[in-house]
């Protein structure tokens, strides 16, 4: 299939809580846009919309949701972005997603009664991202970071559960980097993968997820 623009990558950052995660993406897009690429950032869950509002509320604890649920809130969240993620990607920018479904199902399957492949299933046929950048970090090296802040799902035996879960996930598409280095040293490693990601998916269609 020919192009007349060639597209923008799907580029994704997973990772325990405190790997850095934030701090990356937005260094990412602000070097590639720098380089003159045309690259965004996003994340989820977007707690700008009506639903991200309602998650918003449930992660901090201001209300319940039963566990199902607020899995389908957090799905629905990244399905009611795809239009504007696809629209974007085809006009030929870049998004760094801080978090994406492999998040959602990690977290979800952490608790009890949710299996992974029940989480899954609503996920299955999301853009799929060409690339995975996982910033690992030890639970030990995690814990010697800034505090844990007052949301749900911020205790380490929960935290333990969802790094299990990740490694479930992982496929050809992971990208594992140390996270333990300086936020430089992380950013030139994180920065060389992502142009070669950009690189390699012009030539390629996007995707979708599980499928
Ligand atoms: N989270 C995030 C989920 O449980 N499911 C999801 O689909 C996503 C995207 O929400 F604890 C959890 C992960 C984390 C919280 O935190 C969001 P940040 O600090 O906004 O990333
Ligand atoms: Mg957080």
């Amino acid at each position: 299939m020919s192009r007349l623009i060639s597209r923008g990558a799907l580029i994704v950052f997973e990772g325990c809580d405190r790997s850095g995660k934030s701090t990356q993406c937005k260094k990412l897009v602000e070097a590639l846009n720098n380089d003159g690429i045309k690259a965004k950032l996003w994340r989820f869950p977007d707690r700008d919309t009506a639903i991200g509002v309602m998650i918003s509320r449930y992660l901090e604890q201001k209300c319940e949701l039963e566990d199902h649920a607020i899995h389908l809130l957090f799905t629905a969240n990244r399905w009611e972005a795809v239009p504007r993620m696809m629209e974007l990607l085809s006009s030929g920018t870049t998004l760094v997603v801080d978090r994406y479904a492999y998040s959602g199902v990690a977290f979800s399957s952490a608790k009890q009664g949710l299996d992974m492949s029940w989480c899954k299933q609503p996920e299955v046929g999301l853009p799929k991202p060409d690339a995975v950048l996982f910033l690992q970090l030890t639970p030990e090296a995690a814990s010697e970071r800034a505090d844990y802040g007052k949301e749900r799902y911020e205790q380490p035996e929960f935290q333990d559960r969802v790094a299990d879960n990740y490694k479930l996930m992982t496929d050809d598409t992971w990208k594992m980097i140390d996270a333990s280095q300086t936020i430089d040293e992380l950013h030139t490693v994180v920065r060389a993968v992502a142009l070669e990601v950009i690189e390699k998916a012009k030539g390629q269609d996007i995707g979708q997820l599980w499928t």
